[in-house]
C-alpha cells in the first residue's frame, strides 16, 4: 500500500473574474470564455499565448498589461478518480490535494465545496479531500484575487487615517506589497517590470497516502576527525494506520551502515531517530578550493516489517537526496578598536569585527554576486537556464551567491546546481527595502509557515552557507534613505530578530544567520563591522561620487555584500525587447527598458565621464559596458587588496529577469556583459593588481592559494606603439592566502603624470613554476586616449580566435554579425600589448554552424 502521486498539471483553464453586470467579454450566445492554462505557469504567460496581450518584456507592452494585475483570475480543471483510487487509500488512509506553489492569494474548491484557502507564494499547500473526492468527474477550481488590489487594500487600512507611528509611510515604508507574501520583485524593481500576476505557480498533485508518508527529515553531523563524521537522522512521518514500519536511511557508499528502526503505535505524528557512526568521507569544498567537492546520495524509506525471506518490499514512501559534509562559520571576532558613530547617528560607539567565511576549517575570500530570479514570470525559469547562469558564475571564479531577499526561495535544481559547482549559498528571506506589519500575527504566523517550509527544504544542502533576514529593512529603518521619516517603532524586527531566529533554531542551527544586508554595528552602514552595501556611486547625490567608479577606494567594508554599476544589455537581448525603429541612444522604449531611477540622461552621463558620447545604439552598449567593466575590476580589485580586513565581495548583481539596462552583467539572452569577463579576471586567484597612487603605481598580489607563491614581478609604462618609457621589476613572493600590499612602485614621470593619454601600464608577473599573471592599466580617461589603429591580425580555428596586434589595443571585443545568439568565448573586453597575440576559444556555436562558417561574420571592435 504504497504512496500514490498523480500528477494534476493538464487540462487547465483560466478565466477573467469580473463583478456581476460587468462580464462583458463573452462568447457569442453568452458563454463564458475560458482560455487554456499552463500549470506550473502565469496568467500573463496565457494571455500572451491566447493573444489578449503582447509579450509584456516588447517595446512598452509592459504598460499594455497593466490591467491583468488589477484583475481576479479563475483556475478549474477537472480530476477523473476511478473506484479503485478511491478505494487505495485503505482503511485509515487519506486523499489529498497538493499544490506545490500558489500564486498568491487564493481560494480552492472541490466540486463547489471550499477547501481552504492560500495567501502564500513561498511554500506549498495540501488540502484533505478525502471526504469530498468522488468516483468520476470532479470539478477543480481556484480562485486568484488581484494581490496589487488586496496589497493595496491591506496597506490603506493598516496605515489608517495617517495619525499614528504606522503613517509615516514613503514609497518603501508600507508599500501594497509588504501586505502579501509573494516574491517582492514582481511588482515592480529597479531593474524589473512590474508583472504581478496571478497562478499555479508549482505543480498539483493528487495524493492517496494509505498507511504513511515522510513529512521532513533533519540530518545533523559532527566531525570526528577530518575524514570521519558521526551523523544524526531526525525523520519526521505520519502513520495513518496501527501496522509497525520500519523506518530506514540508506546513505550510498555507507558500505554496510544503512540503520533502520522499527516504529509502532497507532496513527498519528512521530519523529525517529537514526544514526550512522564513523562515518568516512571526503569533503565538500567550494569552486576555488583545492580538494573534492564529494556528495552522497541520501534515500529515506518507509517500508512495511519485511517478511522472513527478509527481502526489502517497495517502500510505502522514499524520499532521495544528495548530502555532502563540510563545515561552515562566519566568525566575527572584534579585533579593532571601537570606531565612533558616524554621521551623528545615536547610540555611541560601535567596535570593529571581522566578518570572515570559515569553510572546512579555512578562511576564504567570497568571490561572487547578487542573484536575482532569472525571469520576471518564476516558472518560466528552466534547469537548463540555471545551470548556464551557474555555469557561468563557476567560471568566473565564483564561490558564493547571494539570492537576494526580494526574489525567490529559489528551485531545487538552482541549489543541487550551487551544490555541484561549488557555489555556496547566502539565503536572504524574502523580504527586501520595506517596512513590514510585524504586529499583525496572521502576518507573522504566514512568515513563520514560510520560513519552516524553506528551512526545511534547504537546510541539507552542503552549499547552503548563510540564512539572512533580508535586504535593508534595517538600512531603511534607519533613515539611511533621502526623504524616509523615520518611524519610532521598526516594523520587522520581530520578524527579523524574533521569528525567523526562533524557527532556525529549531529547524536549522547549524548555519549561521545574519539579522539583515547590510548590518552589522550601531548602524548598519558602519563600516568596521558586518557587511555594507556600497552605493555611493550609483545612487550617490553628492556631485563628485555621482556615477565616478574610482570612490568604491572610500569604503573600507569588512565584507562587501553590494555595490553596482549598471550598463545595457547586449544586442540579442535589446533585439528580441524592441524593434529595429527603437534601436537609438534615447527612444522610448529603450528609456522604459530603463527603470534603475537615475534618469537617463545622468544615466548617459555616467558614460560620457569616461567614454565618447554614444552616436548609435551599438555604440550606447560599447561604451556602457566598457565603463561598466572598468567600475566593477576597479571595485572587486579594491577590496581584494584589502584580504585580510574585508572578508569578501558580492557585486550587484549576476543576472536578469528581462531586457533591460541595469547593473547585471549577464543579460536576459544569458549573454555576458564586457563587465563579466573583467570580473573573471578580477576574480582569477592569482590577482596582480595595479592601482595608481597619485604619481607612482603600486602592484599588488593577491592569492588565494594556500601556498606561498615566489616570482618576478615587472611594471611597465609603455608607449600605444610599445617604445619602453620606464621599467621596475623585482622578485617578489604571493603570499598565501592573503593580499600582499604594494609590492613594487613605479613612479610616473612627471610630463606624463598630467596627461597619460600616449601611454599604457603593462604588468607582469611570473611565478617560478605555473602560469604568468598581467594586468593593465590606463593614465587617462578611455575617451581621452590617442589610440591608434592597432593593426589586427585573425586567425580561425577549429574551436577558437586567434588575435594579434602591432599597437596597444583596448577592450578588444569579438562579435558576430547576424547570429541569433552569440556563440560563448573564454574572454572579451580585453587589451592587447603590442606585438601580444590571445588565442580565445569558442563554444555553443548558434544555428548549428561551424566556427569556419561563421568567420565571415567575425566583427572586432576597440577603443
Ligand atoms: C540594492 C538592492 C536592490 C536594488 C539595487 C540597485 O540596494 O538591494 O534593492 O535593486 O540596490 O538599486
Amino acid at each position: 500500500m504504497q504512496l500514490i502521486s498523480t500528477s494534476l498539471d493538464s487540462g487547465w483553464e483560466l478565466a477573467e473574474r469580473l463583478p456581476a453586470g460587468r462580464d462583458l467579454f463573452l462568447l457569442s450566445g453568452g458563454e463564458k470564455l475560458w482560455l487554456p492554462a499552463t500549470v506550473p505557469g502565469h496568467v500573463h504567460t496565457d494571455l500572451v499565448k491566447a493573444g489578449v496581450i503582447a509579450d509584456p518584456f516588447k517595446r512598452l507592452a509592459e504598460w499594455g498589461a497593466r490591467w491583468v494585475d488589477e484583475s481576479d483570475w479563475t483556475y478549474r480543471t477537472s480530476i477523473f478518480v476511478n473506484a479503485e483510487r478511491l478505494a487505495a487509500r485503505g482503511i485509515g488512509g487519506r486523499h489529498f490535494l497538493h499544490f506545490a506553489g500558489l500564486d498568491t492569494l487564493a481560494r480552492v474548491f472541490l466540486n463547489g465545496k471550499y477547501l481552504g484557502q492560500a495567501d502564500n507564494y513561498h511554500r506549498a499547500w495540501r488540502f484533505d479531500v478525502t471526504e469530498h473526492l468522488k468516483e468520476g468527474e470532479n470539478e477543480l477550481r481556484v480562485e486568484f484575487d488581484s494581490a496589487l488590489r488586496v496589497g493595496r487594500e491591506k496597506a490603506a487600512a493598516y496605515i489608517g487615517d495617517g495619525s499614528s507611528d504606522r503613517g509615516k509611510t514613503t514609497y518603501f515604508n508600507f508599500p501594497p506589497r509588504a501586505f502579501v507574501r509573494k516574491p517582492q520583485y514582481m511588482f515592480g524593481w529597479d531593474w524589473g517590470p512590474e508583472l504581478v500576476s496571478c497562478g499555479l505557480s508549482g505543480s498539483v498533485e493528487l495524493l492517496t497516502v494509505p498507511v504513511a508518508e515522510i513529512l521532513h527529515w533533519k540530518m545533523n553531523y559532527t566531525f570526528i576527525s577530518p575524514s570521519v563524521v558521526d551523523i544524526d537522522f531526525a525523520i519526521t512521518l505520519r502513520k495513518y494506520d496501527s501496522q509497525p514500519l520500519t523506518v530506514k536511511a540508506v546513505l550510498f557508499a555507507s558500505g554496510d551502515t544503512t540503520p533502520s528502526t522499527v516504529l509502532e503505535g497507532p496513527p498519528g505524528e512521530y519523529t525517529v531517530p537514526l544514526q550512522i557512526r564513523s562515518f568516512v568521507t571526503e569533503r565538500w569544498n567550494p569552486n576555488g578550493v583545492e580538494g573534492p567537492r564529494k556528495r552522497h546520495l541520501l534515500n529515506l524509506r518507509l517500508l512495511t516489517v519485511p517478511d522472513d525471506q527478509g527481502d526489502e518490499p517497495e517502500p510505502l514512501h522514499r524520499i532521495a537526496a544528495s548530502v555532502g559534509f563540510r563545515t561552515i562559520e562566519l566568525v566575527q571576532e572584534r579585533d579593532s578598536p571601537p570606531a565612533p558613530a558616524p554621521r551623528g547617528y545615536p547610540g555611541g560607539a560601535s567596535g570593529g569585527s571581522s566578518f570572515q567565511f570559515k569553510v572546512n576549517d579555512q578562511p576564504l575570500f567570497i568571490k561572487g554576486a547578487n542573484w536575482i530570479p532569472d525571469h520576471s514570470l518564476p516558472t518560466t525559469i528552466t534547469k537548463h537556464q540555471l545551470r548556464q547562469r551557474l555555469t557561468a558564475a563557476r567560471d568566473a571564479g565564483f564561490n558564493m551567491l547571494r539570492v537576494w531577499g526580494g526574489g525567490l526561495y529559489e528551485s531545487l535544481d538552482f541549489y543541487s546546481l550551487c551544490d555541484e559547482l561549488g557555489i555556496l549559498v547566502w539565503q536572504d528571506f524574502g523580504f527586501a527595502c520595506a517596512t513590514y506589519p510585524d504586529d499583525d500575527p496572521a502576518f507573522v504566523e504566514s512568515v513563520r509557515a514560510e520560513a519552516v517550509a524553506n528551512v526545511r527544504r534547504l537546510r541539507h544542502h552542503p552549499s547552503l552557507a548563510l540564512w539572512c533576514g533580508g535586504n535593508e529593512n534595517v538600512e531603511l529603518h534607519q533613515g539611511r534613505w533621502s526623504g524616509n521619516d523615520q518611524a519610532t517603532k521598526f516594523y520587522g524586527e520581530k520578524l527579523i530578530l524574533d521569528t525567523l531566529p526562533e524557527v532556525l533554531k529549531i529547524e536549522n542551527p547549524q548555519t549561521p544567520y545574519w539579522p539583515n544586508s547590510p548590518y552589522g554595528g550601531v548602524d548598519c552602514r558602519d563600516e568596521n563591522s558586518g557587511d555594507s552595501h556600497y552605493w555611493n556611486v550609483w545612487h550617490s547625490k553628492e556631485p563628485g561620487s555621482n556615477g565616478d567608479w574610482s570612490n568604491y577606494e572610500k569604503c573600507d567594508t569588512r565584507f562587501s555584500s553590494e555595490f553596482g554599476f549598471a550598463a545595457p544589455a547586449g544586442l540579442t537581448a535589446w533585439k528580441h525587447a524592441l524593434a529595429p525603429e527603437d534601436l537609438t541612444v534615447r527612444s522610448l522604449g529603450s528609456r522604459w527598458h530603463d527603470k534603475t531611477r537615475k534618469g537617463y540622461e545622468t544615466y548617459l552621463g555616467f558614460i560620457k565621464m569616461h567614454f565618447p558620447e554614444p552616436q548609435c545604439f551599438a555604440d550606447l552598449v560599447y561604451f556602457g559596458q566598457c565603463n561598466q567593466a572598468l567600475a566593477f575590476a576597479f571595485g572587486i580589485e579594491h577590496w581584494r587588496r584589502r584580504k585580510g580586513r574585508c572578508g569578501g565581495t558580492l557585486f550587484w548583481q549576476l543576472n536578469d529577469c528581462w531586457p533591460t539596462h541595469s547593473w547585471a552583467v549577464i543579460d536576459s539572452a544569458g549573454e555576458p556583459k564586457l563587465a563579466y569577463y573583467a570580473i573573471k579576471r578580477a576574480y582569477s586567484p592569482l590577482l596582480l593588481s595595479l592601482r595608481r597612487a597619485g604619481r607612482s603605481i603600486e602592484a599588488h598580489l593577491v592569492n588565494d592559494r594556500h601556498q606561498d607563491i615566489p616570482g618576478q614581478l615587472s611594471v611597465q609604462l609603455l608607449t600605444f606603439e610599445g617604445e619602453p618609457v620606464s621599467l621596475a621589476e623585482q622578485a617578489v613572493t604571493a603570499p598565501a592566502n592573503a593580499a600582499s600590499g604594494a609590492q613594487l612602485a613605479l613612479a610616473i614621470p612627471g610630463f606624463i603624470a598630467d596627461a597619460g593619454t600616449d601611454v599604457f601600464v603593462h604588468a607582469l608577473f611570473r611565478p617560478e613554476s605555473g602560469e604568468p599573471v598581467e594586468s593593465f592599466l590606463l593614465l587617462a580617461d578611455p575617451k581621452d586616449l590617442r589610440l591608434a589603429d592597432p593593426g589586427f591580425q585573425t586567425q580561425v580555428g577549429e574551436h577558437s580566435i586567434m588575435i594579434e596586434v602591432q599597437r596597444f589595443a583596448a577592450f578588444v571585443t569579438l562579435y558576430f554579425e547576424g547570429v541569433s545568439q552569440q556563440p560563448q568565448l573564454s574572454d572579451n573586453g580585453f587589451f592587447l600589448a603590442p606585438g601580444q597575440s590571445r588565442t580565445i576559444s569558442v563554444s555553443h556555436l548558434p544555428d548549428h554552424q561551424t566556427l569556419a562558417q561563421l568567420a565571415p561574420q567575425l566583427r572586432l571592435r576597440r577603443l
